[in-house]
């Protein structure tokens, strides 16, 4: 897959974009179509739901990127989590007569059917962070994050600091069937192959703080404070529910047990400070201005990239002391 960077990227600062492929707009008519005569774009936004701390930092990204005095009109719902409720919510976009659509879409799986809906209906569909198993020419572009290279970051800091001593490790898998729980999950595993680091059990939190710390104190019921050694969670939210548990259990988190985690939202990152996390690999929630900009490209007829991933960075416990007051999430 080749890769290249888009210069200038201003909406994210800093931040380095790589895009890959390219897809012809589908929709409008060349013109800055797809609104509804008085100028306003109306897009129906559906969003995974609030499981996170990350969750919400993306929902606040993307209200205020398709906010009213950026020519927006948009029709948002939030799906509890619930793949069926959303796939619903966008069928309601489609009978709407939405301009366009930008999903979040829970699970990987059973999209083709809305997404061929949309488009004989000449509505273009968006995707933000997670991805789809259905053909890329259902959906006009994608953008967000290197899951599988998240885990695999993730991966290689767990097999150079823990990898060449026997580790028993236990994993808070993301939701069961999304891109970011597999894909976490293959980078991880191909990257401590062959270590000292033994996977003895995993199981979903689900993404939520609550998943994250009944599923730990499962595993401390099953295994004991001193049968577990590393915890890899797939999200900030698992990795605090279990601190939780482990304090609880009269542990102390990021010494008895050392944990890894995903997202560097402001509390894992105070965790990490704290010493209670050991280290977490980012994954930039803020993509609202990134999808208005895509949506409004599609609609006005433009050749837009088919995938913009979002570069990510990582943190150790000195880096996150340095940072934590100037991010901006
Ligand atoms: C990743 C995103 C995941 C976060 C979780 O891009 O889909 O969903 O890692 C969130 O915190 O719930």
């Amino acid at each position: 897959m080749n890769r290249k960077f888009l210069a200038g990227a201003a909406v994210l600062g800093a931040l380095a974009l790589v895009v890959t492929g390219c897809s012809s707009s589908s929709g409008g008519d060349g013109g800055a179509s797809g609104d509804s005569g008085d100028g306003t774009v109306t897009v129906g936004f559906a969003q995974t739901g609030s499981e996170s701390g990350w969750r919400s930092a993306n929902t606040e990204s993307m209200k205020e990127a398709f906010s009213a005095e950026n020519g927006f009109d948009l029709i948002f719902n939030a799906a509890d989590n619930d793949p069926a409720a959303q796939i619903a919510a966008v069928r309601d976009f489609i009978n709407q007569g939405v301009d366009a659509i930008v999903i979040a879409p829970i699970v990987e799986d059973g999209w083709d059917d809305v997404l061929q809906e949309a488009s004989d209906a000449g509505i273009p569909v968006v995707l933000e962070d997670r991805t789809v198993t259905s053909p890329e020419d259902l959906f006009a572009s994608w953008v967000g994050l290197d899951f599988k290279k998240e885990g695999t970051t993730a991966g290689e800091w767990a097999a150079e600091n823990f990898g060449d001593t026997p580790t028993k490790m236990v994993v808070l898998e993301g939701t069961t069937g999304s891109a970011p729980a597999n894909d976490r999950a293959e980078g991880f595993d191909a990257a401590i192959k062959g270590t000292s680091i033994e996977k003895i059990d995993s199981q979903t939190g689900d993404f939520t703080r609550d998943g994250g710390k009944t599923v730990m104190e499962g595993f401390l019921q099953k295994y004991g404070l001193d049968g577990i050694d590393l915890l890899y969670a797939h999200n900030d939210d698992m990795a605090l529910g279990a601190i939780e548990a482990i304090e609880a259990a009269g542990g102390v988190p990021g010494e008895d047990i050392k944990i890894i985690s995903i997202d560097a939202v402001k509390d894992g990152m105070q965790a990490l400070v704290d010493g209670k996390i050991n280290y977490i690999v980012e994954c930039n929630p803020l993509l609202g201005e990134l999808a208005a900009g895509l949506v409004t490209d599609v609609l006005d007829g433009k050749d837009v990239e088919k995938k913009v991933y979002v570069e990510d960075q990582s943190f150790t416990q000195e880096q996150a002391a340095e940072v934590i007051d100037s991010r901006a999430y």
